[in-house]
């Protein structure tokens, strides 16, 4: 990683999923789990930027089929303030969710600095359903399509950028859950999607390799934005939308190590960690190895 000053933004939060716990994720992540100690180990320079405040109540905002609107709005809104503030001071966004929802605002607070921003989505889903398509209604099953511009205009057009992304500079890893419009969607546009099939057939890192050459000659920054559920339920058993058969616990950490040899990455979310669903803290214990691998930890 070339800058080694992060700055940590917590994002209590998650109505944007259907199970409620993962607005629990940070506090885990941070104290019981001690993301903190290893940031120390790894001599990184950090600091806990403020929290996203997520307002108790507000009044709902009529939709066809969007859970909470009105809150993923404000604290879209607000993370993306957040984030723009953290790039423009010249430091490493690391957001700890949270639901996936969230990177709405990421997303939105990084497309001010990044034209050609790309974006690596591990997830065993797409996220890319829309009001329309969604079989739940919940957010964070739309999050991906509203950053390429899809969706609920509200979400698309925050800060004003529209859309953040583009299809060419997205690469979608770990996928085994789709919906039929997401996966017309994906052949539609395009983009890189790399399913379980594709990982089982040519091994995580060669398919790591194939997105970091196309991310390093086509984007000017790149953000990983890791759904926990992309890792196989064994070994990530604390989330709400758990799908058996996903990534081993060392093709995620090989796949990240991979990443921070790169040294294309500028941003990353850990989202998706949900305490209530855990087993002896097992799942955010994952999750600060995995930032560590992404961060430059070495086994030797
Ligand atoms: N595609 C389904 C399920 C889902 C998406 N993301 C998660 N679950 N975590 C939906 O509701 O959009
Ligand atoms: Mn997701
Ligand atoms: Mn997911």
């Amino acid at each position: 990683m070339i800058n080694r000053s992060v700055a940590i933004v917590s994002v209590p939060f998650g109505k944007g999923a259907a199970t409620s716990g993962a607005e629990l994720g940070p506090r885990h992540i941070l104290q019981a789990s001690g993301l903190t100690r290893k940031l120390n180990e790894l001599k990184i320079t950090y600091r806990l930027a403020q929290d996203i405040h997520v307002p108790q109540y507000l009044p709902p905002i009529p939709t066809v089929n969007a859970k909470y609107l009105a809150e993923v709005h404000a604290v879209t809104r607000q993370l993306g303030d957040r984030v723009s503030e953290v790039v423009a001071a010249g430091e490493f966004p690391l957001v700890l969710g949270g639901d996936h929802s969230i990177s709405i605002g990421t997303i939105a607070g990084l497309a001010e600095h990044y034209a050609n921003l790309g974006v690596i989505w591990f997830d065993a889903h797409s996220d890319l359903n829309t009001e329309d398509t969604s079989p739940s209604g919940n957010i964070h099953g739309m999050s991906l399509g509203v950053s390429l511009g899809r969706g609920i205009p509200l979400l698309t057009k925050l800060r004003g950028i529209h859309p953040k992304i583009k299809p060419e500079h997205v690469a979608i890893v770990g996928a085994r859950s789709l919906d039929p419009e997401e996966k017309a969607y994906i052949r539609t546009l395009g983009i890189a999607c790399y399913t379980m099939h594709d990982i089982d057939r040519q091994g995580i890192a060669r398919v790591m390799d194939k997105v970091i050459q196309h991310l390093r000659q086509t984007t000017d920054g790149v953000h990983v934005s890791f759904d926990i559920d992309c890792v196989d339920p064994r070994e990530a058993p604390g989330t709400g939308t758990k799908v058996i058969g996903g990534l081993s616990y060392r093709e995620a950490h090989l796949a990240l190590e991979l990443l921070y040899q790169s040294d294309l990455v500028t941003s990353a979310e850990f989202v998706e960690v949900n305490p209530n669903l855990d087993r002896n803290n097992q799942t955010a214990k994952l999750a600060v190895e995995l930032i560590g691998s992404l961060l430059g930890e070495q086994i030797l």
